[in-house]
């Protein structure tokens, strides 16, 4: 079928002609369709059976431009079969972490999922303080096992190289480069900045010499780094999450890149929910401790869960395989601090790059609602500025840290609230 796009009035028609959709609804009569996309690519639809709410999916479109700026932005609606591919590869390692698919279709640049709109999606409901103690523990699992077994250190080098070429995202990575190593630190038309931040703070970060030269080690590393297929996106609104289950979507910017980029999204929204609170805590009528406390050693927890859960595939595998990438005399032997100095590596990569992610947030066209949406712009400027200082020596600094607990140190040290 051509590609033509959906809209509210003709997605009952096109799910009726599905045969897989004949297994999720007994009636295609009476659907109730709404568009509940916030984010800045596609359209997303929830549709329900009015008579029977459980029959219900999530239909998710790509659009042949980007939708946070409109028409005039073209960008390749094949994206989806991107995101298509990579649902369906982390569907192999962690079902229970990615969205049941019940359809896709590449010609029409869409999927057709489960509905997780019970779950909500994490970067909103933890605006409104939610805790979610299980989130450390599911996506330090989604990372190990995605990450791990789509690495030289799991897979054949041929099998490696193929995924490599499955996954060239030129069009997505392109707006990474763009819109989270580079325009955020010029003065570029597309920048968006609160009018209460202060010239002089936004200076401190675009006209620091230093700072682009480690933003700029970054972006190479982001550009030429295959080191696994990431999610390329995961930011705080890409999880759907419950207090029981966490669902990972939206990986239309998937591809062989840095795992540190992944960690380091997390890490970096992470960060910025923290910050957030010191403004949202007291006026939710809360201590402004408790729930701040909560998202740091959800960092740390996820964090170490993260290196115990990848360490122990890659000593499964290796004592399974008896195979090691650096298959030269003695490997065995080093195989310990073999795995430290990765492990140290990609530790300092996802701070340089939580660090990015942080700061194209404050400065860059695209938001983070925990921020953006304080309503108090001077407030808003006074936690945006500590989040570009905090991020500021995070990227300079990187290849200091030793440990995940320096970063929140870090963090506590320029809190207002300590
Ligand atoms: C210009 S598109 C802005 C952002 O939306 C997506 O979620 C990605 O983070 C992208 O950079
Ligand atoms: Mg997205």
């Amino acid at each position: 079928m051509a590609y033509r796009q959906l809209s509210i009035e003709s997605i009952a028609e096109y799910l009726q002609g599905i045969p897989e959709m004949k297994k999720v609804f007994s009636s295609f009569n009476e659907l109730d369709i709404r568009e509940i996309g916030d984010g800045n690519l596609n359209y997303v639809y929830l549709v329900k059976n009015k008579e029977k709410p459980n029959e219900s999916v999530a239909l998710k479109q790509a659009v042949p431009f980007l939708r946070i700026v409109g028409e005039s932005w073209p960008l390749p609606k094949e994206r989806m079969t991107i995101e298509i591919k990579a649902l369906l590869k982390a569907s192999e390692w962690c079902p229970q972490n990615v969205p049941e698919i019940f359809f896709y279709s590449h010609e029409m640049s869409l999927v057709v999922m489960k509905d997780l709109s019970s779950h909500g999606v994490l970067r909103g409901q933890m605006i409104e303080g939610m805790y979610f103690p299980k989130l450390a523990d599911h996506i330090s699992t989604y990372l190990a096992q995605n990450l791990f077994h789509t690495s030289d250190l799991f897979l054949d080098h041929r099998e490696k190289k193929e995924m490599v070429r499955e996954f060239i995202n030129i069009d997505l990575c392109k707006i990474t480069e763009d819109f989270v190593f580079t325009h955020p630190y010029e003065q570029n038309e597309t920048n968006v900045y609160n009018p209460e931040l202060k010239e002089s703070d936004i200076k401190s970060i675009q006209e620091d010499s230093n700072l682009k030269i480690s933003v700029a080690e970054m972006k190479k590393k982001f550009m030429t780094e295959a080191q696994a297929l990431i999610h390329g996106d995961l930011h705080t609104g890409s999880i759907m999450a419950s207090e029981e289950e966490t669902f990972v979507i939206d990986p239309e910017f998937a591809f062989v890149g840095p795992m540190g980029f992944d960690l380091g999204a997390i890490i970096g929204n992470l960060l910025m929910s923290y910050f957030s609170h010191e403004y949202r805590q007291p006026l939710l009528g809360r201590e402004p401790y408790q729930y701040r406390k909560w998202l740091l050693e959800t960092i740390e927890s996820l964090w170490s869960e993260f290196v115990n859960k990848f360490e122990h595939l890659w000593i499964n595998h290796q004592n399974s395989s008896g195979d090691l990438y650096w298959d030269y005399d003695s490997g065995v032997e080093h195989f310990k601090n073999q795995r430290e100095k990765y492990i140290l590596d990609l530790l300092q990569d996802s701070i340089g790059f939580a660090a990015c992610k942080m700061m194209r947030r404050i400065l860059g066209l695209a938001k983070v609602a925990d921020i953006a949406d304080i309503t108090d712009l001077k407030e808003r400027a006074r936690i945006e500025n500590i989040t570009l200082q905090v991020g500021k020596k995070m990227v300079t600094e990187r290849k200091k840290f030793r440990s995940i607990s320096e970063v929140i140190d870090l963090a506590q040290e320029f809190s207002t609230l300590k």
